[in-house]
């Protein structure tokens, strides 16, 4: 779970995810100025075995940070990898749907788009941004799922551990849908279940212009590089 200034979510997010005797948390902090590591820090004493922390240095990033968290997580033995926001938006009493679901799938996306629209309290403006760019990716790449943008995602491992996390080029949200993109082309199984996508109620988005039009570019380079996806394996609703 990254974090970056989600001081007033931590606690909250971290107690739901630790209400799952299956589960245990690894924050990775870059380094947030408004102490969102110390607090991780202290709710690894707390609950020992279960809350570790990642202290990033150098140039912060989500994919950066997606890229270390996963790369730690392999290491640690775990069968099930999941890979979530710390802002609340993703509610961590989704997360045995997710788990229960790579019965069947190698990757399940917790998906805002299987059922029409299932997100509270975004202005229309970024509803239509949002599944607009997701039809963009779907058309242009020939991934199938109905959410190739968000972060709400849980691996079989040995997926996971197929995949090229250390050659991953972007840096930021592009992370997201290349992974898909990369785990789409070495044959996984992508299933999605339903979520309802809340809007964070505290702390401040830290998704930038730059950011968002940097996406753009992102599956042009997918398939230029790669190619499109020709025989996609088919995306099954779990
Ligand atoms: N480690 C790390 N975490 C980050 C960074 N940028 C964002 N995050 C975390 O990534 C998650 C998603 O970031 P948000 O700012 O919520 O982005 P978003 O969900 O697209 O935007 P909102 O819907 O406005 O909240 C949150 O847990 C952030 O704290 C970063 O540079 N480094
Ligand atoms: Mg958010």
């Amino acid at each position: 779970m990254p974090t970056y200034n989600e001081r007033a979510n931590l606690e909250p997010v971290i107690g739901g995810i630790l209400a799952h005797d299956f589960a245990r948390v690894l924050v990775v902090d870059d380094a947030s100025p408004d102490g969102t590591g110390e607090l991780a820090d202290a709710l690894a004493v707390k609950h020992p075995g279960r809350v570790e922390v990642m202290h990033r240095t150098g140039p912060r990033g989500l994919g950066r940070s997606y890229i270390d968290g996963l790369r730690h997580a392999l290491g640690t033995g775990a069968e099930a990898i999941c890979q979530m926001d710390a802002d609340l938006s993703h509610d961590p009493a989704y997360l045995p749907d997710l788990v229960a679901a790579l019965e069947r799938y190698d990757l399940v996306i917790g998906s805002r788009y299987l059922n029409g629209v299932s997100v509270v309290n975004w202005p229309l403006h970024r509803i239509v941004l949002s599944t607009l760019a997701n039809r963009y990716i779907r058309l242009i790449t020939g991934l199938r799922p109905t959410d190739c943008t968000g972060a709400f995602r849980a691996w079989r491992r040995d997926a996971l551990a197929k995949l090229p996390l250390s050659t991953s080029r972007s840096s930021g949200y592009a992370f997201l849908p290349e992974m898909l993109f990369e785990a789409a082309r070495r044959g996984c199984r992508i299933g999605e279940v339903p979520i309802i996508f809340v809007e964070r109620q505290k702390g401040y988005s830290k998704v930038s212009r730059s950011v968002l039009l940097e996406s753009l570019w992102t599956p042009w380079q997918l398939i230029l590089r790669r190619g499109r996806l020709r025989r996609p394996p088919g995306t099954h609703h779990a």
